[in-house]
């Protein structure tokens, strides 16, 4: 609903410089760090399926893609219409038609020239596209996650993803029953906190960023807990995983 009203504008503004250049650029490195770039960016409130992004705080870029396409925009229109989008979103807050939740706008200048560009191509070029991503740019911007973070001392660290992903850098962890300090240092610069769920737990961290550390004190008794950052759209982006304690 948003987005086509969003679209709609967008169009109207786009239709003329459309003509005036922003070919659909196809050079593999380009798409290599756009893509990277929308996994550390972007992806936190999009869903992208073939960057395996999640987000829901914004429209599906999927779908986005697929309703221009129904408009009988071509990719490279797109393209233009993600740049703009990138370069001046909307800024003023709107209401969810679906939840009544006010929704937080895009913020602006989350990347800038060439930068702005090659993100734009990605996902001109990667939105409701089936199949996957090939050679260098399967890879690209993917978190590299670890499968079990172990308690070591009462201390259990399971930090953010360095580079801004949607994710921990654990996917799940194991701790001794009893005291328990949970530590998410985020060294990247979009928020993120850790908070646990489960048996009667529910607790929270700190929202933090740029090297900050979120933290719980806890005491657990033995069985299946629920780690998650609760920073909004994170938890449904991927950012959770169980806590085993023994
Ligand atoms: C903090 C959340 C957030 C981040 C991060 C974010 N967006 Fe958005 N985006 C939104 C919201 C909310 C909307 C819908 C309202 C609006 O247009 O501002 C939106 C709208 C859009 C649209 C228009 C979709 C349509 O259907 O009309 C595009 C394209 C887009 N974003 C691309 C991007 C790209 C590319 C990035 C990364 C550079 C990005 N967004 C980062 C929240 C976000
Ligand atoms: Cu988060």
């Amino acid at each position: 609903m948003i987005g086509g009203r969003v679209r709609t504008a967008l169009l109207a503004a786009f239709a003329v410089i459309s003509l005036a250049g922003c070919e659909l650029k196809d050079d593999g490195d380009n798409l290599v760090n756009g893509k990277t770039l929308f996994v550390q960016k972007c992806g936190s409130c999009h869903t992208l399926a073939r960057a395996d992004a999640k987000g829901v705080v914004g429209p599906s870029l999927d779908e986005a893609w697929q309703q221009s396409a129904r408009d009988g925009l071509g990719r490279s229109t797109f393209e233009g219409i993600v740049h703009r989008q990138i370069l001046q979103p909307n800024q003023n807050p709107s209401v969810d038609p679906v939840s009544g939740k006010e929704v937080k706008p895009m913020p602006p200048d989350l990347v800038t020239g060439e930068d702005a560009q090659d993100v734009a191509a990605y996902v001109a070029s990667a939105a409701a596209n089936p199949g996957k991503d090939t050679g260098r740019l399967a890879t690209a911007g993917a978190p590299k996650q670890q499968e079990l973070a172990k308690a070591e001392g009462g201390k259990l660290e399971i930090p953010a993803d360095p580079n801004g992903a949607t994710a921990y850098a654990f996917a799940d962890a194991e701790a001794p029953a009893g005291q328990l300090t949970i530590n998410s240092v985020n060294e990247s610069s979009v928020d993120h906190d850790i908070a646990l769920e489960g048996n009667g737990v529910n607790e929270k961290g700190e929202v933090v960023r740029d090297g900050g550390t979120s933290t719980i004190e806890t005491d657990l008794q033995p069985g299946e807990y629920t780690f998650f950052c609760s920073v909004d759209g994170h938890r449904q982006a991927g950012m959770e995983g169980t806590l085993t304690v023994k």
